[in-house]
């Protein structure tokens, strides 16, 4: 097999999977800071501007030193973090345990086909491995964990995205040559990863991401598309299809030159 034949797909979770954020994580953040007495609020613009960090616990260090927000607290800066960022894991996993947040459209689908046609699976993402099963297992069902060879996700590198870090620790754990893999990113942060690890990258904006630039992306559509909710390409050529599939995923692969 050709080192550029399609081998793997590579997921990134937030935003790319489901839509996490605003609903998600967002909310999650906002539960932490009321348990702990502060009188934070992150509102659905201010958690779009604090997005440009990646990583929850970074994502609240930049907010205090960038925003001064009252700090009222004897406790050291950097065991609050760790005690907001483990309250938000538990509100988070509990948000999706009710099965608050659906996958995006064509997700199921497109994993579908690829177990059928036996390509290989990673996650590769920011977030805490607990947030990741617990999504898993409320839109997929806990036989989806053993879907995906690597999951690669949160503090298993120390440099998150924008970092190449997390996905050269995907590929190396997968012993994966990045021009036979296929990532999948929502985002700027994501798809500079993704790209740093010179791996070819398809992009599913969303509300949050919809402006940013992806130059260097494969393809940029709203969404992966199913049959009967047609997806709409915002940059590249993808001829007659109306949402991604496997075909598609490997003619977008072979397409590229690298
Ligand atoms: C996602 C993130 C994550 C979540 C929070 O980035 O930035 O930080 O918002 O997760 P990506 P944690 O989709 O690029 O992986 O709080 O568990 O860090
Ligand atoms: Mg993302």
């Amino acid at each position: 097999m050709s080192s550029s034949t399609l081998q793997a797909l590579l997921f990134d979770v937030d935003g790319t999977l489901a839509d996490t954020e605003r609903d998600g994580h967002r909310v999650a953040f906002n539960r932490a800071f009321v348990e702990a007495g502060l009188n934070w609020d992150w509102s659905v613009d201010l958690y779009g501007s604090l997005l440009s960090v990646a990583g929850g616990k970074e994502r609240i260090r930049h907010y205090i030193e960038s925003y001064n927000p009252p700090l009222e607290t004897s406790q050291p800066i950097d065991d609050l973090i760790i005690d907001l960022h483990k309250a938000k894991t538990r509100h988070y996993t509990e948000l999706l345990a009710q099965g608050g947040i659906p996958l995006r459209p064509g997700v199921k689908r497109l994993l579908d086909e690829a177990r059928a046609a036996h390509l290989r699976l990673a996650i590769v993402t920011t977030t805490t491995p607990a947030n990741v099963t617990a999504l898993l297992i409320s839109t997929l069902g806990s036989e989806s964990l053993n879907w995906f060879e690597c999951m690669a996700a949160g503090d298993v590198v120390p440099a998150k995205k924008p970092a190449p870090d997390i996905y050269h620790y995907a590929l190396n754990e997968m012993k994966l040559d990045p021009q036979s893999c296929l990532a999948f990113e929502d985002s700027r942060n994501g798809i500079l990863s993704s790209l740093g690890a010179n791996i070819p990258t398809v992009i599913t904006i969303n509300d949050y991401t919809q402006s940013q630039d992806f130059t260097g992306a494969a393809l940029v559509l709203d969404h992966l598309g199913d049959p009967g909710d047609p997806f709409q390409v915002l940059i590249g050529d993808v001829g007659a299809a109306t949402y991604l599939d496997l075909n598609l995923a490997q003619r977008i692969h072979e397409g590229l030159r690298w």
